[in-house]
């Protein structure tokens, strides 16, 4: 019979070795479970005679108070650790800088169609959107663009169904404003338009502002002073040079088309403006009779005057991107550049 000294020394240091609460309780079982080595002792004293199983009775009692107080202990002690562990885990450390807050900024096609949209609300002009789905009807029967001309064609225009299409340019709209509106009007539609063109230097989506002033006085000379003020204050060049070339539009009689100074070389000649000095910016002209007439104005009394500028390439020429493509890319190393701080 191994003595209890030794049975309460070897329990005492199996439990100061456990480190998890089931074991221990594994262990307390070998010593005081049901047929525990104590227990055992205990159910063993019956055969003693009675001095002695009083004695070794007592002795036992002792040891298995020493075990129960030590397991109390070593309970104890293994949800402490247990608990300090967790803290550990948990800790934070409040004095590390916060996360910072990460600004956003607009897009340089966003910011170019605000800094138009301003300028010429600073002169009078409303500011409207409409439809990208438009019809047939708007988008160039309005328009006196005839049912055989090449902007019909599938090769210019997304057709959705045979009566409509992803507006092409954003002159439908001017014509439903003419519609909802007494005269005079003054107003500027920027939006999304669409063409089935795709390479370098087009994109089948791209931005468009155009402009509609329509009053008693308008003039062709108005349009163009108008229209070099607002190509001096956008590129804040004050004695930029500028030029009109006549064009051809279906909706506009005379038509013209705008050139600046290269705004890049300053004339000098570069990549940019083909070593030419001249930069082609817009399209614009006097509204065509048959655009008034189905619309009930009369064009011996109204005059109207119009233009079209594309908004990327204004974006290129303002900050001096020499891709098309960048505009679409979202590459934020790109984009950044353009974020204000
Ligand atoms: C261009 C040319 C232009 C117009 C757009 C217009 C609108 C109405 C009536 C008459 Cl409702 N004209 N708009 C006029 C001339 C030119 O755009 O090259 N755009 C990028």
């Amino acid at each position: 019979m191994q003595d209890l000294q030794s049975i309460q020394d070897e329990a005492l240091a199996l439990f100061s070795t456990i480190e998890q609460p089931a074991a221990l309780e594994d262990a307390k079982a070998r010593y005081l479970g049901k047929s525990g080595i104590l227990t055992e002792r205990l159910r063993a004293l019956g055969q003693l005679p009675v001095e002695q199983r009083k004695l070794l009775g007592a002795q036992i009692n002792g040891t298995k108070q020493a075990l129960e107080q030590a397991l109390v202990q070593r309970r104890e002690q293994l949800a402490q650790d247990q608990m300090t562990r967790e803290l550990r885990a948990q800790a934070l450390d409040v004095t590390l800088p916060g996360r910072g807050v990460l600004r956003g900024g607009l897009h340089p096609v966003t910011l170019t169609l605000q800094r138009i949209e301003a300028l010429f609300r600073s002169v009078g002009f409303d500011v409207t959107d409409g439809p990208e789905i438009e019809t047939d009807a708007y988008n160039f029967t309005a328009l006196n663009i005839p049912d055989d001309h090449p902007a019909r064609a599938m090769h210019d225009t997304f057709y959705l169904d045979p009566a409509h299409v992803l507006r092409t340019h954003t002159s439908p709209m001017q014509v439903r404003y003419l519609q909802a509106h007494a005269l005079p009007v003054k107003v500027i539609v920027p939006g999304r338009v669409y063409r089935c063109d795709s390479d370098m230097t087009h994109t089948p989506m791209f931005h468009q502002v155009e402009g509609l002033w329509v009053d008693e006085t308008v003039t062709f000379s108005a349009l163009k002073g108008l229209l070099v003020d607002f190509m001096r204050c956008f590129f804040e060049q004050d004695s930029l040079k500028a030029r009109f070339r006549s064009s051809f539009f279906p909706f506009t009689e005379p038509s013209a088309e705008m050139d600046i100074g290269c705004v890049i070389c300053q004339g000098q000649g570069c990549r940019v403006c083909s070593h030419t000095g001249w930069l082609e910016v817009l399209g614009c002209g006097m509204v065509h009779p048959n655009v008034f007439t189905p619309l009930g104005i009369d064009s011996e009394r109204h005059v109207g005057l119009a233009f079209g500028l594309g908004v990327e390439r204004l974006a290129m020429l303002r900050y001096g991107v020499n891709d098309l493509r960048l505009f679409f890319d979202n590459d934020l190393n790109f984009l950044r550049q353009f974020a204000t701080r």
